[in-house]
């Protein structure tokens, strides 16, 4: 029997579109299934270089220079690059809750950050089978539960990071657009179905690298 890797799975969107709760639910179904997954999240805050980022992210006097910060959570997703590329090539699917597309959508929109800039310390890091973009209208996001304290987490930041994202599900192959207002049942139904597709689609292609 020729060997099988496992699929590389992305759930990106804006904050509180349900993307860990759906992250986590994804790695029980394929477990249920007798498919090995594991769930990576960006960032990773249990590394040396994610308690400098959980720092920045939770003291908002934090002063840290913006293409610094940027370079420190690229560097957060590079310490994993070989665990996911291990996981991936031992027939174990990894899904991931935010990835560098998160990174290039929230330092762009401030000023003096060239999105192409933002780009760059992604480039080459493995690149994901699929992302879901879990959307909603600015009313619905609005709607949901109040905001926690960190950093970025206001209603016009939102909206700016949004905007890049659906710039990326125009462009980028292997995006797909998922209204997050559903049920978390129903939602769940519909990844899942296009995740098996996809677990059985890449099994025996090559892992790809990113590049913009
Ligand atoms: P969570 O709310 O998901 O913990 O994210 N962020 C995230 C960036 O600015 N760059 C990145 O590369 C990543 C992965 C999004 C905490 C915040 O960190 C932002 C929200
Ligand atoms: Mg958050």
């Amino acid at each position: 029997m020729s060997f099988k890797r496992g699929a590389f799975i992305v759930i990106e969107g804006v904050d509180r579109s349900g993307k860990s709760t759906q992250c986590r639910k994804l790695v029980e179904s394929l477990g249920v299934k007798g498919l090995k997954a594991e769930l990576l999240t960006f960032p990773d805050r249990k590394t040396p270089i994610g308690g400098l980022i959980s720092n920045y992210l939770t003291d908002k006097t934090c002063t840290l220079n913006d293409k610094a910060i940027h370079l420190l959570f690229a560097a957060n997703r590079w310490e994993k690059n070989e665990r996911i590329k291990d996981l991936l090539n031992n027939g174990c699917s990894v899904i991931v809750d935010r990835y560098s597309y998160s990174g290039i959508a929230y330092s762009s929109i401030k000023k003096d950050m060239d999105i192409n800039w933002c780009m760059q310390p992604e480039v080459g890091l493995p690149k994901p089978d699929l992302v879901f973009l879990l959307t909603l209208t600015d009313e619905e996001m609005a709607s949901r539960p109040g905001f926690g304290e960190e950093r970025y987490e206001n209603i016009n930041i939102q909206k700016s990071v949004k905007a890049v994202f659906k710039k990326f599900a125009e462009c980028e192959d292997n995006w797909k657009v998922i209204s997050a207002a559903d049920t978390i049942d129903k939602i769940h139904q519909q990844l899942l179905k296009d995740v098996l597709i996809k677990v059985k689609e890449v099994e025996t292609s090559p892992i790809e690298n990113l590049k913009f």
